[in-house]
């Protein structure tokens, strides 16, 4: 059985599919509302396979079951199938029993992708045969290729949950904040979650502010990273140095903060994690440092889309959690005024941190989707619009917005009540942003 027909099913489906002969065994793909496309796809991959519903009773009498990321191990489908005693793989933990060439995997609440892009590109430039994929994109059985030297791996809390058995070359665990708590029973389960990808790691990268939180790690390889420099070996840092911020490895300079295209603190700490990875796998530092300088981010993350009469436009429609809300105002503040476009599906997350960190340089709010009850309360005293609209919310913070000011979409929570997915919330953005350009 494969459950769940998104773009995991399908990858299951191209695994299934070319297990040899003798191996090869009736498929049924369950799926509580499946996209007549993926079906079609399905049926070019598997032409026998059957489509059904989730059916509790059926997966119960399967003999194995290949589950999707996004259908949460406590439904109540799973829990049954897993007290019936039937093997359930996750395609992370099925990639790390087929990978032949090292991995490294990369995950955190906030980063992930940036860092998984960052390090694919220095990768690339120091060796042949790196192949990038997993939460990012691409599933990661896809990528699974007998050329390959070297794969990079972005993975999700929900993927380590059937996974934390493997095996890293290179562990980095980014950073740990609240998210996905409509998942989790509780925090703690979801950190867990997180840091049980350093269990079976032969080296490992450690934000220096979770060192407290991470378990005892079996290997002596460990490269760190996060504000100061400390002069141990394998220490990544960063420290100011005439108006700029330096960063360090071991407490020797390596490039400053003005030399490099990302914005904001936390790219700062990104980019740490990329070098301490890079240090790692002993990757040309000359070579790597040419890579970061050159690095422009991905799309939809602190991304400039707009200039107009001194406005500047930022789709930050990724930020996704109040940790990367925080994150993607203060990467734009830096003295100027944000009129802030915010909202969605919370998950059920706590914004009182944001609502207190974000009070100076917010200067209005701009509310869109679902969750704007949680939201009002929790930005109470802020000059505060419930737009609901995203292109009311563009139009109504360009009208407020004077010269210096920043319009920034960075919505703290999911998009599913309105858009798609992440992507579409920012194209819409940028739509509207050309627009009244
Ligand atoms: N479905 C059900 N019942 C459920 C839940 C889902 O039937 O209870 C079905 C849906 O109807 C849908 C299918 O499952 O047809 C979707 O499966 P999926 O949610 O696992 O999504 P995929 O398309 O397989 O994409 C997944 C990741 N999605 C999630 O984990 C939610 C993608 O990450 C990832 O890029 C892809 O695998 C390849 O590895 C997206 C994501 O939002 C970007 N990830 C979360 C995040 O980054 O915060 C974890
Ligand atoms: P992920 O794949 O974990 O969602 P991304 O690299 O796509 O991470 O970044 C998503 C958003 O998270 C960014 O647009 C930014 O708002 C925020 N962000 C990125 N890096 C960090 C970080 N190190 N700490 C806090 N927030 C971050």
């Amino acid at each position: 059985m494969i459950i769940g027909l998104g773009e995991t099913g399908l990858s299951f489906a191209r695994f299934l599919s070319r297990l040899p002969a003798e191996q090869q065994q009736p498929v049924v793909v369950m799926d509580d509302s499946p996209r007549p496309e993926r079906v079609e796809s399905l049926r070019q991959i598997l032409p026998a396979a059957q489509v059904t519903a989730i059916d509790t009773e059926a997966l119960c009498l399967a003999n194995a079951a290949y589950v999707s990321p996004g259908v949460p191990l406590a439904s109540a489908s799973l829990k049954a199938a897993r007290q019936a005693g039937i093997p359930l793989y996750g395609d992370v933990s099925l990639f790390g029993e087929l990978a032949q060439a090292p991995i490294i995997g990369i995950t955190g609440t906030n980063g992930k992708s940036t860092v998984t892009d960052l390090v694919n590109s220095i990768a690339s430039r120091c060796m042949d045969g790196v192949r990038v994929g997993g939460n990012i994109g691409t599933p990661c059985l896809d990528i699974l290729d007998d050329e390959a030297r070297l794969y990079v791996l972005e993975v999700s809390s929900y993927q380590l949950e059937l996974a934390s058995s493997i095996t890293c070359e290179v562990a980095v665990v980014l950073n740990l904040a609240p998210d996905h708590l409509d998942r989790y029973e509780s925090l703690e389960s979801y950190y867990e979650t997180k840091l049980s990808i350093y269990r079976h790691c032969r080296s490992a990268v450690i934000n220096r502010d979770l060192a407290a939180t991470v378990p005892a790690i079996s290997t002596p390889r460990v490269a760190s990273f996060g504000v100061g420099s400390p002069d141990n070996e394998g220490a990544l840092g960063m420290r100011e140095a005439g108006g700029v911020v330096e960063l360090t490895l071991a407490g020797q300079a390596l490039l400053s903060s003005d030399e490099v295209l990302l914005q904001g603190n936390h790219n700062l700490l990104n980019i740490q994690a990329a070098l301490a990875t890079s240090w790692l796998m002993g990757f040309d530092m000359d070579a790597v440092l040419d890579v970061v300088r050159g690095y422009g981010g991905l799309p939809h993350r602190s991304q400039v889309v707009g200039r107009k009469a001194g406005v500047t436009y930022i789709n930050d429609s990724k930020a996704t959690n109040p940790a990367a809300m925080i994150a993607a105002v203060r990467g734009q503040a830096n003295g100027r005024n944000i009129h802030l476009i915010a909202g969605g599906v919370t998950k059920s997350a706590d914004f009182s941190q944001a609502a207190e960190e974000l009070a100076a340089p917010v200067k209005s709010l701009h509310l869109i989707g679902e969750s704007r009850d949680e939201l009002r309360s929790a930005f109470e005293g802020y000059l505060l619009f419930e737009d609901v609209q995203l292109e009311k919310a563009v139009v109504h913070a360009s009208e407020l917005a004077e010269p210096g000011d920043v319009v920034l979409l960075a919505p703290g929570c999911a998009s599913f009540d309105q858009f798609r997915d992440y992507v579409s919330r920012g194209i819409a953005f940028e739509r509207f942003v050309e627009a009244l350009l």
